[in-house]
């Protein structure tokens, strides 16, 4: 097997926030084939057995206690995308989450209390700051319950919001690349089930209105109208549920229960993973026009062979939009690979160039896509599963059928682009 593209995601997540719990469900979903997915989810047989005794005992009705936090830092989880026709199997991306202790998140002013020199020699958080500062995307995981009861008026949570929301971003904002670009942002709301509707101050609990919230934080807001300046990739708000009604808030306690006789009813838990790849895809090929009008100087090339590698998975989209340009564009890139002279250079751009019409002609046709009935997509996806020969064919149908699942999500939560951003 080739090594596919690994993909790593930095999940941002306060103690209790709902990281394990998040990813262990997510796994669990991804993982079994299902109607709605051509592609499932595999790790390695350890990591599976983990990632399974979290999730049956996160919705276990006889065990009374939810799963206990996460001990300091691990390896991250490593998924790798897998599927199978009559022609093979096809391994198209990987993807690594790092879960981690939440406290360590800001290990000297919080319950921790950690001295300098003591956060400067712990190797878990020189781990995480190493995975965090080459992540290629952002998950910021907001506690459900905190959002609850910070709408409910708890005074110690007055400014919560927006001090979380400060910290993770400044880590965000070191992370901008040379044309000034930002990697993928995606809000997650986590215990969804919590928020959902309930009635607070006489009004429903909708995804609008914790927009609404979340725009009022001032530097979040200064936030995404840089991005929308800079012309960047959108910020998504996602609301998330692993446990559906089989968890509830307890009044008494104010703390999260099982609800034995309820149903688990996962919500959205699949969403953040599909956007991954699309809005990757998409900030990769923004940093490409840039390098390809800005003068040609080593760092620029090595940039340029940089994404070209990543591009090259995406050829397949080439094909699958059947112009000559296609075809074209395959047999040079095969041809001369891609190097770092200056005529080398010229021919990568030219290259990446059509590259880039031809995802853009692709990425056009989101709108049509989005008005066709997914059912439709997927059947069709299901039935060019079967005729899958290549990687590259894999790779692109899998990007297609993630870009027609977000389609259908952002029909569904319109608010849930949070940046409009403009199209490259
Ligand atoms: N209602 C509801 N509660 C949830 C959901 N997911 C997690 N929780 C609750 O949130 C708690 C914390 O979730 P974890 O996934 O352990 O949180 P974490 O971010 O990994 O926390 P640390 O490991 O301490 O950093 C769980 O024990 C549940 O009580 C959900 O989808 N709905
Ligand atoms: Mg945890």
């Amino acid at each position: 097997m080739v090594e596919p593209t690994t993909i790593r995601v930095m999940v941002f997540g306060e103690a209790g926030a709902g990281k394990t719990v998040y990813l262990a469900g997510m796994f669990r979903q991804l993982s079994v084939a299902r109607p709605d997915s051509i592609i499932t989810l595999h790790t390695r047989e350890v990591d599976r057995l983990k990632l399974n005794r979290i999730y049956t005992d996160v919705v276990n009705p006889r065990l009374h206690d939810f799963p206990a936090t996460t001990t300091w830092v691990a390896d991250p989880w490593h998924f790798t995308c897998q599927f199978t026709n009559q022609h093979g199997t096809f391994y198209p991306m990987a993807v690594e989450y790092l879960d981690y202790d939440g406290r360590m998140l800001d290990p000297i002013h919080g319950e921790l209390e950690m001295s300098d020199d003591d956060v400067d020699a712990d190797p878990g958080l020189q781990q995480l700051y190493a995975y965090r500062d080459r992540a290629d995307a952002y998950l910021i995981l907001i506690d459900g319950l905190k959002l609850l009861r910070m709408l409910c008026g708890a005074p110690e949570l007055e400014h919560w919001l927006e001090n979380y929301l400060g910290q993770q971003l400044q880590v965000i904002e070191r992370r901008q690349d040379h044309t000034g670009r930002r990697p993928p942002l995606h809000l997650v709301i986590t215990k969804w089930d919590l928020l959902d509707g309930r009635v607070i101050d006489g009004e429903p609990v909708t995804l609008d209105t914790i927009a609404q919230l979340l725009t009022r934080q001032g530097i979040f807001a200064d936030h995404l109208e840089r991005r929308f300046h800079d012309k960047d990739r959108p910020v998504r708000l996602i609301p998330v549920s692993v446990t559906g009604p089989f968890a509830a808030f307890d009044e008494q306690t104010g703390r999260v229960v099982k609800v034995p006789g309820q149903p688990v009813i996962p919500c959205n838990v699949d969403i953040p993973f599909a956007a991954l790849l699309p809005d990757i895809l998409r900030w990769r090929l923004d940093q490409m026009v840039t390098d390809l009008r800005s003068p040609a100087d080593e760092r620029t090339v090595e940039r340029l062979r940089r994404s070209a590698l990543l591009l090259r998975s995406a050829r397949g989209l080439t094909d699958s939009v059947r112009s000559p340009l296609g075809g074209w564009i395959t047999r040079k890139l095969l041809a001369r690979g891609v190097g770092t002279s200056a005529s080398a250079r010229t021919a990568t751009a030219e290259i990446t160039k059509g590259l880039l019409d031809q995802l853009g002609v692709y990425f056009d046709n989101r709108e049509r896509l989005a008005r066709e009935r997914l059912a439709t997509v997927e059947e069709e996806h299901r039935r060019r599963l079967q005729a899958i020969t290549t990687e590259r064919e894999a790779f692109a149908l899998m990007v297609e059928s993630y870009i027609a699942h977000l389609d259908d999500f952002e029909d569904r939560h319109p608010g849930s682009v949070l940046t409009a951003g403009v199209p490259a």
